[in-house]
């Protein structure tokens, strides 16, 4: 494992900052608490030396937040990183958590609403608390975030508003942007869209929803994201991680 992974380097804020301005690409490994059902997933993570579990989902039905992080925490040092569906998804044994401002939707509760509620539980909690504007972004059909969030994706091709929301999000302070089709996308976020990006912030890009192969993650890479999110795909066929790892050490060397 990656010893830069630990969290005695440093703050999970400037272990990516580090990463992105090294050109090193990072990935994240989604894990939903209700689909998490072995250690398999974990073992794989190790080995492959990914750079981060991001753990949540849009709706829980059943699963165990505590209970997963517990089981991750207990067979990996790499950083987990809460990304919360809702406040319901606060968790203080994690190491950091995406403070999800959506940004993409006109959804006060999801803008700053939930914030309100949750801030005294955040401050007790003594988690990272990692500021992100969140953008959702429409991927072919409609997904469980555009439809519990109650708000409309930003069109596929309209690189434009995705440019002028995510410049919005740095300029209000937001310390990440996140691009996602969200999970399970029909579509990845187009290579375009990701570079229109790219090109107008200085903050650590995001990008997730429907990366389902190698060529797939390569592409949002070269494209400008600094941070790659997959979820779906691994659930499908776990053995896919080692050779997505493989391509992002190879790409930070080839393509910096
Ligand atoms: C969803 O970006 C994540 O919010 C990951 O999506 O499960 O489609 O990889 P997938």
């Amino acid at each position: 494992m990656r010893s830069e992974n630990r969290r005695s380097k440093g703050s999970i804020y400037s272990i990516i900052l580090d990463k992105m301005r090294e050109g090193q690409k990072q990935l994240a490994v989604l894990i939903d608490p209700d689909k998490f059902e072995s250690i398999e997933i974990v073992e794989l993570a190790n080995k492959a030396a990914i750079d981060y579990f991001f753990i949540g989902g849009s709706l829980m039905s059943g699963g165990n937040i505590q209970r997963c992080i517990q089981v991750i925490k207990k067979n990996s040092d790499i950083p987990v990183i809460i990304f919360p569906g809702s406040s319901m998804q606060i968790c203080n044994t994690a190491d950091g958590i995406l403070l999800l401002s959506l940004i993409s939707g006109r959804n006060p509760d999801l803008l700053i609403g939930q914030h309100v509620l949750a801030a005294p539980y955040l401050k007790e909690s003594g988690l990272e608390l990692l500021s992100t504007g969140y953008i959702l972004v429409d991927s072919g059909r409609a997904t469980t975030a555009s439809y519990i969030s109650n708000t409309t994706p930003i069109p596929f091709d309209k690189n434009e508003i995705a440019v002028c929301t995510a410049m919005a999000g740095e300029m209000l302070g937001l310390r990440l942007i996140y691009l996602d089709g969200g999970s399970g996308a029909l579509h990845p976020v187009r290579e375009q869209m990701i570079r229109a990006v790219k090109s107008t912030i200085s903050i650590p890009l995001i990008v997730g929803g429907g990366i389902k192969s190698v060529g797939e993650a390569r592409a949002a890479w070269n494209s400008g994201a600094d941070l790659i999110v997959m979820g779906n795909a691994f659930e499908d066929c776990p053995g896919l991680l080692l050779d997505i790892a493989d391509a992002a050490h190879k790409n930070s060397i080839i393509h910096t």
